[in-house]
């Protein structure tokens, strides 16, 4: 594994779940050579939701984000791989499904922001907390047998 692997917290929401689109996400990362070092289905409290969007907490739509993303189980991963949490954005898309670009999991499947279906961490630092509060017993530390190929 190279030096500059990063750790992200890449997390299916509700509407991921109800629309079938759990595999779908899976699969991107899978094929695109990041190893699953975690996984569940939770259905949170809003208490972790809080927690969880804390940064967001004095924004207008923070009540219904909260509401929404208790509304159902959520399937919480965490990724691991070179520029983990970057490409993990990239990956899913703009915040604002209409903003985000064709091939992208926000671009291809959604269109409400308030539904976008799917959340990765915005930081190394951001990651870090997201692991911790999600995953408190730990990841899996394992190794891939195609690591060798993936990574030079
Ligand atoms: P991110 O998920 O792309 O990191 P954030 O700004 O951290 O975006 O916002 C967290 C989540 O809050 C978004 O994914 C979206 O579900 C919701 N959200 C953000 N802005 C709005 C809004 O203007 N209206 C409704 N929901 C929003
Ligand atoms: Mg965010």
């Amino acid at each position: 594994m190279p030096n500059n692997a990063e750790r992200t917290y890449i997390m299916v929401k509700p509407d991921g779940v109800q629309r079938g689109l759990v595999g779908e996400i899976i699969a991107r990362f899978e094929k695109r050579g990041f190893k699953l070092i975690a996984l569940k289905l939770e259905h949170a409290t809003k208490e972790h939701l809080e927690k969880h969007y804390a940064d967001l907490k004095d924004k207008p739509f923070f009540p219904g984000l909260i509401k929404y993303m208790a509304s159902g189980p959520v399937v919480a991963m965490v990724w691991e791989g070179l520029d983990a949490v970057k490409t993990g954005r990239v990956m899913l898309g703009a915040t604002n499904p209409l903003a985000s670009a064709p091939g992208t999991i926000r671009g291809d499947y959604a269109l409400a922001v308030g539904r976008n279906i799917c959340h990765g961490s915005d930081s190394v630092e951001s990651a870090e907390k997201e692991i911790a509060l999600w995953f408190p017993e730990g990841v899996i530390q394992h190794t891939m047998a195609s690591a060798e190929w993936v990574f030079e």
